[in-house]
C-alpha cells in the first residue's frame, strides 16, 4: 500500500502530464520526426543543429533558453531589437528559471504539503512551463524577412490545411488578426493542429496557462502580451499582428505538421 507521500509524489507528476506539456513533447516529437540528422550544437553556424532539436529547449538535466535560429535584429522593422533583447532574453528565460525552479519544488514537497500548496504549485508549473513552450514555439516558427520560406502565402501542407479550413489565406489572416485583436488583457493567438481529426483551427490563449490548451498542437502563435509589441507600437496590437504575417517561417510551421 502507499503511504501518502507517495501518492502525493505520484499524484503531482500526473497533474502536471495533464498541462501543456504533453502538448508541448506531441509537437516537439512531430517537429523532431521530420527534421533530418544533422549538426553538433545550437548556434554552430556550419552545421547548424535544427532549431525544434529538444536539446535546444532542455539540456538533459533541465530547461534551458533556447538559440535562436536568427539574430534579435533580424526580424527589424517588423519587430525591433530592443523589444526582441528584453523578450528572449529577459522575458522567457525567467520563465525557465521559474519553471525549473517550481520543478526542484515539487520533486521536495512532503506529505505535509497541503492542498493550497500543491494548488499554488501546478499554477506555477503551468504558467511557466507554459510559457517556456509557447516562446519556444513563438520564436521557432518565425524567420529573418528576405528569407526563402518566410513571410509569403503558406505552401505545402501548412497552404493545404488554411485553404481548406479558411477558403484563402486573406481570409484566414483576417480573421486570426481578429482572434488576435479581440484578446483581453494578456495572451496568445494560436493556429492550432488536431492530429485526431487532421484539423486545423484557431485558439485564444489567455495569460501563458498550459492547462488552458485543448489537445490539440500549436503550429503558429503571437504572443499578445504588451510586452511583446509596446515599445514599437505602443497601443497599436493590430499594427503589431499584421507585421507579425511578414515574419511567418511556413518551412517552420510545416516541420511542426510532420510535413
Ligand atoms: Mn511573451
Amino acid at each position: 500500500m502507499n503511504s501518502r507521500r507517495d501518492v502525493l509524489k505520484m499524484s503531482v507528476p500526473l497533474a502536471m502530464a495533464g498541462a501543456g506539456v504533453a502538448m508541448w513533447d506531441a509537437m516537439l516529437g512531430r517537429a523532431m520526426a521530420a527534421t533530418p540528422a544533422a549538426g553538433t550544437a545550437p548556434g554552430d553556424a556550419a552545421t547548424p543543429l535544427p532549431y525544434f532539436h529538444p536539446s535546444n529547449f532542455f539540456d538533459g538535466n533541465q530547461w534551458v533558453l533556447p538559440k535562436l535560429p536568427y539574430a534579435h535584429a533580424d526580424l527589424e522593422p517588423h519587430i525591433d531589437t530592443a523589444t526582441m533583447e528584453l523578450h528572449h532574453g529577459k522575458h522567457h528565460q525567467a520563465y525557465v528559471t521559474n519553471g525549473n525552479a517550481a520543478l526542484k519544488a515539487m520533486s521536495e514537497l512532503g506529505a505535509e504539503a497541503d492542498g493550497r500548496v500543491v494548488e499554488s504549485l501546478q499554477r506555477d508549473l503551468s504558467f511557466n512551463l507554459g510559457g517556456h513552450a509557447l516562446h519556444s514555439l513563438f520564436w521557432g516558427t518565425m524567420g529573418r524577412p528576405g528569407t526563402d520560406g518566410v513571410g509569403g502565402a503558406p505552401f505545402g501542407r501548412a497552404g493545404e490545411l488554411i485553404s481548406k479550413a479558411f477558403g484563402s489565406y486573406d481570409r484566414f489572416k483576417t480573421y486570426f488578426t481578429k482572434v488576435a485583436v479581440s484578446v483581453k488583457g494578456s495572451g496568445w493567438a494560436a493556429l492550432v493542429y488536431s492530429p485526431v481529426s487532421g484539423q486545423i483551427y484557431t485558439q485564444a490563449i489567455k495569460d501563458q496557462d498550459g492547462q488552458q490548451t485543448s489537445g490539440a498542437m500549436p503550429i503558429l502563435l503571437v504572443d499578445v502580451w504588451e510586452h511583446a509589441y509596446y515599445l514599437k507600437y505602443q497601443n497599436r496590437r493590430r499594427d503589431y499582428v499584421e507585421a507579425f504575417y511578414n515574419l511567418i517561417d511556413w518551412r517552420a510551421v510545416n516541420l511542426l505538421l510532420g510535413a
